[in-house]
């Protein structure tokens, strides 16, 4: 019984399947307001890391203009634009790398698509004002992330009838609104959004059901890595999350997640790399 039950989890995922999934790389570009000193040592120092992300086997570099993050303040269209858009000019000038662009606003999305980004990365699911009409204009990839409420308050206190439903329900929802304005199916990634109005029990309800976002038909997008879900689970603080992000991200892949986004790529390659080599052997 033991046996059959290890054989058929083994056996969900092909070896093709796995060796396309791809692992989206965190870039932070926390920005130093002190001097434009600081600004300048933290764009090489951005550089750098993306160098390092792609010599270790990333396929996307994600670059985040803060303001997605929960809890944010508000940042101006125009400060993210200084933030963002000159460094993805400089890695796609410099580096033959796709580059999702982590962004909520309509003006960032129209600067980063001129500007050669590969993925639009939205929390909030092109639900901003003018974020369809731009994305329409354009052939960019989109990533659509449930949240349940804002940023500054979803943590408070997030409440679901039932969580997969609910999330699906949103993905059907954001997927017809994005092919009425003319956004092509074929253009979206899904991604449950883990820890964005969520406890930590729905976050593992989500993670334990992954397989079922399947359903929809589009690539699946899991961002697990170093959040408060393993953090809180471990009782870990922040900088002591590998070992439960690698965990965490292997379950996804294994119910069907197609892009894995991570602040530590050397360690997620080659934990994927593991579970490839044993796929090889699948019956
Ligand atoms: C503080 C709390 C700082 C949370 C940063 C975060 C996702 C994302 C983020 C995700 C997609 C983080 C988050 N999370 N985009 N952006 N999916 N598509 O941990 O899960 O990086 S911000």
């Amino acid at each position: 019984m033991m046996s059959n039950t290890t054989q058929k989890n083994l056996n969900n995922l092909s070896s093709s399947q796995l060796n396309q999934v791809q692992v989206m790389g965190i870039l932070n570009v926390t920005p130093d307001s002190f001097s434009d000193g600081g600004q300048f040592i933290c764009f090489n120092n951005a550089l750098k890391q993306v160098e390092q992300m792609i010599s270790n086997g990333v396929d996307i570099i994600d670059i985040g203009g803060e303001s997605t993050r929960p809890g944010a303040v508000d940042v101006s269209v125009q400060d993210e634009i200084t933030r963002v858009i000159p460094l993805l000019k400089a890695i796609k000038s410099r580096f033959d790398i796709n580059v999702s662009m982590d962004t909520s606003k309509a003006e960032v999305m129209g600067e980063a698509i001129t500007f050669g980004a590969d993925i639009i990365n939205d929390v909030r699911a092109l639900q901003n004002k003018g974020c369809l009409e731009v994305v329409a204009q354009s052939d960019i990839a989109v990533c659509l992330m449930h949240m349940q409420g804002m940023p500054r308050s979803m943590q408070e206190n997030p409440e679901y009838n039932d969580i997969i439903d609910d999330i699906l329900e949103f993905f059907r929802q954001r997927i017809d609104c994005c092919e009425q304005n003319g956004i092509n199916k074929e253009r979206l990634v899904l991604d449950p959004g883990f820890g964005f109005g969520k406890t930590l029990e729905h976050n593992y309800e989500v993670l334990a059901k992954f397989s079922q976002f399947n359903a929809l038909g589009l690539p699946l997008l899991a961002g697990i890595s170093r959040k408060s879900m393993i953090g809180n689970l471990l009782n870990r603080d922040v900088k002591e999350r590998l070992a439960g992000s690698l965990a965490a991200a292997i379950v996804a892949v294994q119910q069907g997640a197609n892009i894995i986004r991570v602040h530590d790529v050397q360690e997620s390659v080659d934990a994927l790399n593991i579970l490839k080599a044993v796929a090889q052997y699948k019956i």
